[in-house]
């Protein structure tokens, strides 16, 4: 298929030229890569946007149980869902979602919403771009809600908060010792904390661990982009599909906010930059330690800095000029 025909049909909301696309933009060939970029050329102009919504959570919290309920609550409300994810290990064989179908049966069943697993393998660098381009495809093919999960085991969650416009942290019950062990900058980059689960002999733990959590937040220094009572901790039961129209509820009234103070646009903005200097920032760093002239180069000045023949810095500037760089 060519590109403008694979382009079109995408615009027209075809999925298995959707899928086909994702499957471009995740291939690592040289010529797929140019394939790719050029089709997501092609598409930008039609400047259709959906809602970015990470989501992220240890695993066993309910990510995807979750995805399944609201997922379908958001299809019945006529809302076009497409579910991605970011894996961080490779280590869950063959990409969670894909494993997680039976989780998401109903979902997957479900002719307004697209579920692609994550891709396998690679570093977590190339999974993003390839993940910011699947969620590109998506919005091209007009879905209007974009799901990107993964699940919070480290640095996968900035990777995910920085392509979405709002970022949810699913949360267990617990008592007020793990509480402690929330990772303070993972706080400072929810948007929502949702404790699910709230059902059964779990409810009174769970509103107990949502009023830590908010009190947690309200500790937090004040970000620009949240109205009164952003971040906000709420309980929800994934599995009694308590408490998630109340989410979205929150979930709109946040984004209508930012969108109306700019904010929105802002972020996507900010988002943006913040991959243009990532990508080039890894570019870099990937040809200084592939093999080859530079990372040799690189390894020559390292022995002779370890030896004591010359010094850091003065290697560091040598290094620079063979990439036809300076430091001033
Ligand atoms: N009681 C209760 N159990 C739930 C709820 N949501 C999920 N669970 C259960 O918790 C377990 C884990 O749920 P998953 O949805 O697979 O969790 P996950 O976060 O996707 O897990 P990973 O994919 O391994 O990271 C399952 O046994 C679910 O049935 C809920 O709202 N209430
Ligand atoms: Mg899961």
């Amino acid at each position: 298929m060519n590109i403008t025909d694979m382009g079109d049909r995408i615009l027209a909301g075809d999925r298995r030229a959707l899928a086909r696309a994702i499957t471009l933009v995740e291939s690592g060939r040289a010529d797929h890569r140019e394939q790719a970029t050029e089709l997501l050329e092609y598409l930008r102009p039609c400047g259709r946007q959906g809602l970015r919504i990470g989501l992220s959570g240890t695993p066993g919290v309910g990510k995807s149980t979750f995805i399944e309920s609201f997922g379908m609550m958001l299809t019945a409300l006529g809302l076009r869902v497409a579910v991605l994810a970011v894996d961080p290990s490779s280590a869950r064989s063959g990409g969670s979602i894909l494993g997680d179908k039976t989780r998401m049966e109903r979902l997957s069943r479900d002719p307004m919403a697209f579920i692609r697993p994550s891709p396998s393998q690679s570093h977590l660098g190339g999974v993003a771009r390839r993940t910011r381009e699947a969620v590109a495809l998506c919005e091209a093919s007009g879905f209007d809600i974009i799901l990107i999960e993964t699940v919070g085991v480290g640095q996968s969650e900035t990777v995910v908060a920085e392509m979405s416009d709002l970022f949810i942290l699913l949360m267990a019950p617990a008592g007020g010792d793990e509480l402690q062990g929330v990772k303070r900058g993972i706080m400072e980059i929810a948007d929502i904390i949702l404790v699910n689960k709230a059902d059964g002999d779990l409810k009174p733990v769970a509103t107990r661990t949502q009023a830590d959590y908010a009190g947690a937040l309200r500790l937090l220094r004040k970000r620009p982009q949240d109205p009164e009572g952003f971040p906000k901790a709420m309980c929800v039961s994934a599995l009694e599909e308590n408490g998630l129209q109340t989410a979205w509820d929150e979930m709109q009234t946040l984004s209508g906010w930012r969108r109306e103070q700019g904010f929105f646009d802002q972020r996507r903005a900010d988002q943006a930059r913040y991959w243009f200097e990532e990508e080039v920032r890894q570019t870099l760093l990937a040809q200084l330690t592939a093999p080859g002239p530079l990372r040799d180069k690189m390894q020559a000045l390292g022995t002779e800095v370890a030896a004591g023949e010359t010094t850091p810095s003065l290697a560091a500037q040598e290094m620079l000029k063979t990439l036809g760089l300076s430091d001033g």
